[in-house]
C-alpha cells in the first residue's frame, strides 16, 4: 500500500497540468451518470483529440498473452478466420511479427517476459511443480522432498523476488500495474505470488493451468489432487463462470475504472495490463459457447477471441486507443505438430513449432496498420522496449539478455537482434541457440531461413559454425547459477489453495468445494503412472494428457 501512496503521489506530481481535464461542472454531471453512458462519454470527448499531441505521454500498455496456442491457429497465420476475427483485425490495425520468439513451456516464458532475462539465468527453466516430480527432480540428482512429517512434498521454487519485473519497472515509471490470468511463477509464498512481484491488482490463478468452471488445478501430489487456484488481489475469489469470460470481464472493468480515476483525478496515470489467458491450455472440458458448431478446443479457441475482442473493445470505447500499446502474442507452441503447421514440433521442443509464436501489436499513428517485420524478437525484449517507451529505467541487479524493440515498432529499423538462447546445459529440454539464419538444436543444425520447417540437418556442411554455437552453449551454460538448497517445503503438501497464508484461512466453501471434487479423484494411482507427462526425451515431446 505504501508504495502504491508514493507512486501515485509522485505520478501525480509527474503528470499535473495534464490536458486530460474536464470543466468541474460536467465532471459533477457525469459521475452521476451510469458507468456505460459515462465511459462512452470519456470515448467520445478523448477520441477527438489530435493524435501527435499524446505522441511524447507513456502509452498504456495492454499485454495479452494466450496460453498454448498453436503458431497456425490464428487467422492472419493460416487458421480459421471463423474462430479468430478479433485477433485477425487486431493484426490488421497493427504489425505482425513473424520471428517473435518465446520458450518452449509456460513458466520459462512468464519468466522471460516479467525479467527480460532468458528462463536459465534464473531456473524459470525449471516449473515449480518440476519440483514436485520424481522423474524430473531425478534430472537434478534430487529426490522428492519430506517435510517433518515423513510425508512427500514439493520444493517451493518460483521467480526469484531479487529479479526486477516489468510491473516493478513501469511501477516505478509511474504505471498502474495488474495481472489479470495465469501467474505461473511460484504459487505459494507471498513473496512470490504476483503482488510481491509488482503488481497492484491480482485476479486469476497462481499455477500451471485451470479447470475452466470449477477453477481447481490438479496438483501433482499421489491422488485425490484438486487444489482451488482462483483469486482477487491474492484472497480466494469465489465466482460462477468460464474463466475466459470472467479474465475478460475484469480487463474491462479495470479499464473503466482507469477511465474514470483518470477524469476523477484530472490525471491521466498510464496502466500496464498484462492478460495472460489460460486459453488455450488443457484441460478444454465443458466450454460454453459454440460446441454445436465446433470441437471443443476450437469452441475454446473462438471464445477466447471474444474476450480479446471485449478487451479491445473496451480500450477503444473508453477512449484509450491512441495512447494505448496492445500488445498480442502466445507462451509457447501448440501441443500438436498440426496446431504449428508448418513448422516442426510442439510445445516442450525448441524446433520452431514449440517457440516461435504469433504475436501482433497495435498502436494507432504510432506503428504503421496492416504491416510485417520479420525480424528477430524473443519475450526478453519486451521490457527494455517498454522501458523506453514508459520512461522506466532498466535497474535489477543482474544485466539483462532484452533488447529495445522501440524502433523496431515505431520506426520500422532493422531488428538489432541476432541471437536467441531457448535453452543451455542444466535443463530438460535440448541445448538450443539461434544465430542469424541458424540454429543449433542438440547436435542438429538447421538454416532457419532456407529451412523454416527444419527438414534438413545440415551440421557435416558446417563444421566450424557446429563447433562456435557449441562453444556459446557451453559458455552460456557456465553461466547457469547453483539453484541453491531448496529447503523450503510445500507444507502441506496437498493444500486446498495455493498461497500459503489463504491456505491457512481456507473458507468453507472452499474446502467443500475441493472436497467434492476430490471425491471424484482417484485413491492412487496405478505404479509408474502419474497425472502429468514425463519429462521430453531428446527433442520430442508427446502428449496424451492435458498438456502440462
Ligand atoms: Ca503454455
Amino acid at each position: 500500500m505504501c508504495r502504491f501512496l508514493v507512486k501515485t503521489l509522485a505520478n501525480s506530481q509527474r503528470l499535473f497540468g495534464s490536458r486530460r481535464t474536464l470543466p468541474r461542472h460536467l465532471l459533477h454531471q457525469m459521475t452521476a451518470l451510469a458507468i456505460p453512458a459515462f465511459a462512452l462519454l470519456v470515448s467520445q470527448t478523448l477520441c477527438s483529440k489530435p493524435l501527435k499531441a499524446e505522441s511524447n505521454e507513456p502509452p498504456n500498455i495492454v499485454f495479452i498473452l494466450s496460453d498454448d496456442m498453436g503458431w497456425s491457429e490464428p487467422g492472419f497465420n493460416g487458421g480459421d478466420p471463423e474462430l479468430t476475427p478479433n485477433i485477425d483485425k487486431l493484426a490488421s490495425q497493427g504489425v505482425q511479427l513473424t520471428q517473435f520468439y518465446a520458450h518452449s513451456v509456460c513458466a520459462p516464458s512468464r519468466g522471460a517476459l516479467l525479467t527480460g532475462r532468458y528462463a536459465f539465468r534464473n531456473w524459470m527453466d525449471w516449473r515449480s511443480e518440476d519440483f514436485g516430480k520424481p522423474s524430473y527432480l531425478k534430472k537434478l540428482g534430487l529426490t522428492l522432498a519430506k517435510n517433518e512429517r515423513g510425508e512427500e512434498t514439493r520444493r517451493i521454487h518460483a521467480l526469484a523476488t531479487d529479479e526486477q519485473t516489468i510491473a516493478e519497472m513501469l511501477s516505478e515509471a509511474g504505471y498502474f500495474t495488474s495481472i489479470t490470468g495465469k501467474w505461473h511463477c511460484g504459487e505459494w509464498l507471498p513473496e512470490n505470488l504476483p503482488m510481491g512481484q509488482g503488481f497492484d491488482h491480482q485476479y486469476g490463478h497462481y499455477a500451471w493451468g485451470i479447470d475452466y468452471n470449477h477453477y481447481t488445478i490438479p496438483h501433482n501430489a499421489p491422488a485425490k489432487y484438486a487444489v482451488y487456484d482462483w483469486h482477487r488481489n491474492q484472497q480466494p475469489l469465489q465466482e460462477q463462470g468460464y474463466t475466459t469470460d470472467l479474465i475478460a470481464n475484469e480487463v474491462v472493468r479495470l479499464l473503466t475504472e482507469r477511465s474514470i480515476a483518470n477524469m476523477q483525478q484530472d490525471a491521466n496515470q498510464p496502466f500496464f495490463m498484462y492478460v495472460p489467458f489460460n486459453a488455450v491450455h488443457g484441460p478444454i472440458e465443458e466450454v460454453p459457447r459454440y460446441t454445436d458448431q465446433y470441437p471443443a478446443r476450437q469452441a475454446a479457441l473462438k471464445c477466447l477471441d471474444d474476450a480479446i475482442g471485449r478487451i479491445i473493445g473496451a480500450v477503444d470505447q473508453n477512449g484509450f486507443s491512441n495512447n494505448t500499446l496492445v500488445v498480442f502474442a502466445n507462451d509457447n507452441g501448440g501441443l500438436t505438430e498440426e496446431m504449428n503447421h508448418p513448422f516442426r514440433g510442439t510445445k516442450n521442443t525448441t524446433f520452431e513449432g514449440g517457440v516461435r509464436v504469433p504475436c501482433v501489436m497495435r498502436w494507432p499513428g504510432r506503428i504503421e496498420a496492416g504491416t510485417k517485420n520479420d525480424g528477430l524478437m524473443h519475450l526478453v525484449d519486451m521490457l527494455p522496449t517498454f522501458a523506453k517507451l514508459s520512461g522506466g529505467t532498466v535497474e535489477g541487479p543482474y544485466k539483462i539478455d532484452g533488447m529495445d524493440m522501440s524502433d523496431v515498432l515505431l520506426k520500422g529499423k532493422p531488428s538489432p537482434r541476432t541471437e536467441i538462447v531457448f535453452e543451455v546445459g542444466g535443463s530438460v529440454r535440448l541445448p538450443t541457440i539461434r544465430s542469424g539464419d541458424f540454429k543449433l538444436m542438440g547436435q542438429a543444425l538447421y538454416n532457419i531461413k532456407t529451412d523454416p520447417t527444419e527438414k534438413n540437418d545440415i551440421t557435416a556442411e558446417h563444421p566450424l559454425l557446429v563447433k562456435k554455437l557449441t562453444d556459446r552453449l557451453n559458455q552460456l551454460s557456465a553461466q547457469r547459477p547453483p539453484l541453491g538448497e531448496k529447503t523450503l517445503l510445500m507444507d502441506p503438501p496437498l493444500p486446498y489453495v495455493y498461497g500459503q497464508a489463504e491456505n491457512k484461512q481456507a473458507p468453507d466453501w472452499l474446502v467443500d468445494l475441493v472436497e467434492t471434487i476430490r471425491k471424484t479423484q482417484p485413491a492412487e494411482w496405478a505404479p509408474g503412472e502419474t497425472p502429468w507427462p514425463q519429462a521430453p526425451q531428446g527433442a520430442t515431446m508427446k502428449y496424451t494428457g492435458d498438456g502440462r
